[in-house]
């Protein structure tokens, strides 16, 4: 089996209003694979923890790609990757200067033939859009979100209007000798988009209007990456914008005259 066609494309933009950018984003589209980070942290450590996070996820499954129709093999391999990166966080944080207690989020998916292994830690998050419909499929490890599993208020708007704070993250990479990656695997649809990204464009850009963005696409996703970025922005730009598209396209047909020409050779 083979993998469909993806189409890639990402962004990262520091905003209006931050002094440098934390959030790291590699894709490795030969590969299948997309990892966005947030990194938290004084000084410079923020970058620190972020960059490794997003490097040590992508080398690990670029050096030891699993089988595309096994898609439980790569689940554990997500896991395994993001507690390789949680370690030299962790090391990091012990011995260079100025990155003590650092940390970051991390949100990555790997594409095999017919399916999307994703996993998370924090409140970066990936959402997917079908049939112009807009799930998130990732869910928060924040404070925020934990008031609202335990029932305490019905929606994050409704806790966020009642002045419960948004930054607090209750799961990060690094900040802790083990974490524990939430994993799923999804199937693929032709048509299917998916939007990697930092609370830079979710916690700026309404749920339907991000919706609208990627609905309304059409010809290259770089355009709408450029536009949810402009988005972002437009509404304040109050922290770093990173996200990443990736959308399952049809295998091309073959021309209508070459089908033709090739006769009774099929
Ligand atoms: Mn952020």
């Amino acid at each position: 089996m083979t993998k469909p066609p993806l189409e890639f494309a990402w962004r990262s933009d520091r905003g209006r209003v931050r002094a440098r950018n934390e959030d790291s984003v590699v894709c490795v589209p030969e590969s299948g694979i997309v990892v966005v980070a947030d990194g938290i942290g004084g000084a410079s450590a923020g970058d620190v923890a972020s960059d490794t996070a997003a490097r040590v996820v992508s080398e690990r499954f670029a050096r030891q790609p699993p089988p595309v129709d096994e898609p439980r093999r790569a689940q554990l391999l997500a896991e395994a990757a993001i507690n390789e990166a949680n370690g030299a966080i962790v090391d990091l944080s012990r011995n260079r200067a100025g990155c003590a207690g650092m940390g970051t989020t991390v949100v990555m998916g790997y594409f095999g033939c017919d399916w999307l292994v994703y996993a998370h830690v924090g409140d970066s998050r990936l959402y997917r859009l079908r049939d112009r419909e807009l799930a998130q499929l990732t869910r928060d490890h924040s404070f925020i979100q934990e008031v609202v599993d335990q029932g305490f208020f019905p929606s994050l708007e409704e806790a966020r209007e009642y002045g419960i704070n948004e930054n607090v993250l209750t799961r990060a990479v690094g900040s802790a000798p083990y974490v524990v990656a939430a994993t799923a695997v999804t199937d693929l649809a032709i048509g299917d988009i998916y939007l990697f990204c930092t609370d830079g464009l979710s916690g700026m850009v309404a749920h339907e209007d991000l919706r609208a963005v990627l609905a309304a696409a059409k010809g290259g996703l770089g355009i709408v990456a450029d536009a949810l970025v402009h988005y972002a922005i437009e509404n304040g730009g109050s922290d770093n914008i990173t996200l990443a598209l990736v959308r399952v396209n049809a295998v091309s047909h073959i021309a209508p005259e070459a089908s033709a020409s090739a006769g009774a050779d099929d």
